[in-house]
């Protein structure tokens, strides 16, 4: 627990990525003050309350036309995971690949990905845009995670969907750790929160996140968690990663990455 703690304060002392919107997918390596550090968390705060008031919580983000997808879609981050088990499951097509559902849920759920091939799917068309200053429209097909969040019936007291994943970081001394991210229940159930296993009309490659990976069209890029084992449903990120609720956040960037 000490020790949990005291990395916790260490990598917060870090965090100066949300001083340096575009400073891209890196560990942030120069110390920011804490007075400094402090407004921003605040200003964080206050932005994540902003949008939630400005913007209708079913308002879409835009959607594009099949003429401006740029192909391929821009891999970033992990493209190929060398976990021992996610080898196997490529090589054997993911037939053994099951994606849970658990945490505070009424029935707790393990899915295939034919099963979620069965399931009600949606389209779009949209822009990734990712913290470094890229963007990229892609086509997405997937499910919507509302409907699977109803089928696993979400206790009352849950407020996050944390995104389990099965790529390793390599983050050095710190040691190695597996990505994960998690949204509110707002974004969870937005019309185009959908869990993609689709890409630009053919099965979504390894290089962006096969066999499934989350789509969160109203915030960046880091927050569409690739490579998904499943779900845990949760009232609070204390007990996940270093608690700040993603494997970026943890190194200092904001939880709410509206755009
Ligand atoms: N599991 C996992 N998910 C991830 C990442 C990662 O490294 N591992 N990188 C994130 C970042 S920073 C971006 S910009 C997008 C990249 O998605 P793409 O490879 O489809 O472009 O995935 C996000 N999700
Ligand atoms: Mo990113």
């Amino acid at each position: 627990m000490t020790l949990r703690l005291d990395r916790r304060r260490f990598l917060t002392g870090l965090g100066l990525a949300s001083a340096l919107p575009l400073s891209g997918c890196f560990d942030p390596l120069v110390a920011s003050d804490s007075t400094a550090r402090n407004v921003l968390e605040k200003a964080n705060d206050l932005t994540y309350r902003a949008q939630r008031l400005l913007l209708r919580s079913d308002q879409l983000a835009p959607e594009f036309a099949a003429s401006e997808i740029r192909q391929p879609m821009r891999p970033n981050g992990t493209v190929s995971p060398q976990d021992a088990d996610y080898m196997v499951l490529v090589r054997e097509n993911f037939a053994s690949w099951r994606f849970t559902i658990d945490g505070m849920v009424e029935r707790p759920m393990r899915v295939s990905l034919d099963e979620l091939r069965a399931m009600p799917s949606r389209t779009q068309i949209t822009r990734h845009d990712c913290v470094e200053g890229w963007s990229c429209v892609a086509k997405w097909t997937g499910t919507p995670l509302a409907g699977l969040l109803d089928q696993a019936g979400v206790k009352a007291q849950a407020r996050y969907v944390v995104f389990n994943c099965l790529d390793t970081m390599e983050n050095g001394f710190l040691g190695p750790v597996r990505y994960y991210e998690s949204i509110d229940l707002v974004d969870a159930r937005h019309p185009q929160t959908i869990l993609a296993y689709g890409l630009n009309d053919a099965a979504l490659p390894v290089a962006n996140g096969a066999p499934l990976r989350v789509r969160v069209e109203r915030q960046l890029g880091y927050k569409m968690a690739k490579f998904l084992s499943g779900i845990t449903l949760t009232d609070s990120l204390q007990a996940f990663g270093d608690g700040s609720g993603g494997y970026w956040e943890d190194r200092g960037y904001e939880w709410f990455a509206g755009i």
